[in-house]
């Protein structure tokens, strides 16, 4: 078993307190590596050398950026296989889908390495003559990068390419559940030839490591992806600082069946979003809102499918769908299909935590439908599992509303044949995301992505507004004609 450090300044080294945590399989309970329980020592340290790094790295042309980081894509899409098991092993989603969040790491990094040659500015004509007006991107500083387990590979080269493209010196902490995908990044990275300083790892709690990059004024702006309560504390905290702060936090994502749709299609989208990754997606279908002409239809294939879900150590490619990441998250999990049952939803298949042989030592959880009325605690609230609630709606604009119905707005789904309904709930649905005719998951990482009420606080990452939360806005007014030009008073 391998024992990890932090990553500060270039080396690897101890932390200064000296405590340890372990990071686990989630199907087999076998410790993966040790990391340090990262102190707010630590913090200072690496934000002293990120300080230190950034005057350099933010005078190193733009386009050299985008080469390391186009190596360090090269250099994962080498490590594709060894990395994929990793996010497997550490994390719990199957196999194809652990390569698939290493493969959204690669596309990203290569997509961004290319923001090098471009970080665009404008120019625009000045009102007055001989003057020249433009505006030009300007890295922010040392940055916080605070990133979750469910996309240990993804997310992480979201926040950390977009971050280093602009010129931004990095303090990068990851969740606890996956600091060993964290650290195979962070290698991968070093490998590419980032020069020391320019990003540095802190494993360790929220609480400790979190809270110091997050009200340390020297962070200049914080990113971060994971739940509301946290979000808003941070939102909190980083106030304190009037550092902007990108929030990407939770989602309650429904897929809406209409009348008109090619059911079996339907079908088969709503398994993959709301059972790959077994559900623990901010963008997983956790809704399916049916149109009642074809309620019957569109549940009864559900069911025969769901059940046909073959659940298992999500390195055997049989497998459908794997454990969930944590003690934690199955308690959460189980509490929610309680919760359902308490108030009156019908259980239509799965509901319980999976027992014997294959399954004791890992945290699996059956894939669990209900039949729920909308306003029910299970139709409103994130459960971050593989429990999909199915509503019945009279037709369009029922399910329209029943949609717009909660607290969150990250991504939607609808399923049609008719055209003119489709533009309408591209119109009418209040999401950062909305697809037609595929499921609730699946963003492609050159659009921006990101989402609306308590799922954010305004900003995208990814896609052409990646490096709009890691840069500042200059704007630069140049006059050469010889004399003072009184702008607005000279008219
Ligand atoms: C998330 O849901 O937490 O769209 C991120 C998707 C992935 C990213 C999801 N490309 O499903």
């Amino acid at each position: 078993m391998k024992k990890y450090d932090l990553y500060i300044n270039g080396d690897w080294i101890e932390s200064t307190a000296g405590e340890k945590f372990e990071t686990k399989n989630p199907a087999t309970g076998e410790t993966l590596a040790t990391f340090p329980k990262g102190t707010k020592k630590d913090v200072v340290k690496a934000i002293d050398a990120a300080e230190r790094a950034f005057p350099q790295w933010k005078k190193y042309p733009a386009p050299k950026r985008g080469d390391i980081l186009l190596k360090a894509a090269s250099i994962a899409r080498k490590k594709k296989e060894e990395f994929g098991e990793i996010v497997t092993k550490e994390m719990g989603k199957i196999l194809a889908e652990g390569r698939g969040d290493v493969q959204e790491a690669i596309d990203f990094l290569e997509y961004i390495s290319g923001e090098g040659r471009r970080l665009f500015g404008e120019t625009t004509p000045s009102e007055l003559s001989n003057k020249f007006c433009m505006t030009i991107r300007q890295p922010i500083g040392v940055v916080g990068c605070i990133t979750p387990w469910n996309f240990p590979a993804a997310i992480p080269c979201w926040k950390l390419g977009a971050a280093l493209i602009s010129g931004n010196s990095v303090v990068f902490k990851p969740a606890t559940l996956t600091p060993l995908c964290a650290a195979k990044l962070v290698e991968i990275f070093e490998e590419a030839g980032l020069p020391p300083g320019v990003l540095n790892f802190i494993t360790g709690s929220g609480s400790v490591v979190g809270r110091e990059i997050v009200e340390n004024h020297r962070v200049k702006a914080v990113s971060f992806t994971g739940g509301v309560p946290t979000g808003v504390d941070i939102y909190g905290k980083a106030s304190k600082s009037l550092k902007p702060v990108h929030l990407e936090l939770g989602g309650k994502n429904p897929q809406i069946i209409m009348d008109d749709a090619n059911i079996d299609l339907a079908i088969e989208g709503v398994l993959f979003g709301a059972f790959g990754s077994a559900g623990q997606r901010c963008t997983a279908t956790s809704r399916l809102v049916i149109h009642k002409d074809v309620y019957d239809k569109a549940t009864k294939k559900l069911l025969e499918r769901t059940k046909a879900l073959r659940i298992g150590d999500p390195l055997d490619p049989e497998v459908d769908m794997g454990p969930v990441a944590s003690v934690d998250q199955e308690k959460k999990i189980l509490e929610y299909i309680e919760i359902g049952k308490k108030e009156g939803a019908k259980l239509l298949c799965g509901g319980k935590k999976l027992n014997g042989k294959r399954y004791d030592k890992g945290f699996f959880i059956e894939p669990t439908i209900f039949e729920a009325e909308h306003g029910m605690r299970i139709t409103k609230e994130e459960i971050f599992g593989p429990v999909l609630a199915v509503i019945k709606t009279s037709g369009y604009a029922d399910s329209v509303r029943i949609a717009n119905d909660v607290e969150y707005g990250l991504s939607s789904s609808i399923y049609t044949k008719d055209v003119s309904t489709a533009f309408r709930a591209i119109q009418d649905l209040e999401v950062g995301i909305t697809y037609v005719n595929a499921p609730t998951i699946g963003a492609e990482v050159h659009l921006p992505f990101g989402g609306i009420k308590n799922t954010g606080n305004g900003g995208r990452e990814a896609g052409t507004t990646a490096i709009d939360e890691f840069t500042e806005m200059k704007t630069v007014f140049i006059d050469y004609s010889g004399r003072l030009q009184k702008v607005q008073i000279e008219k």
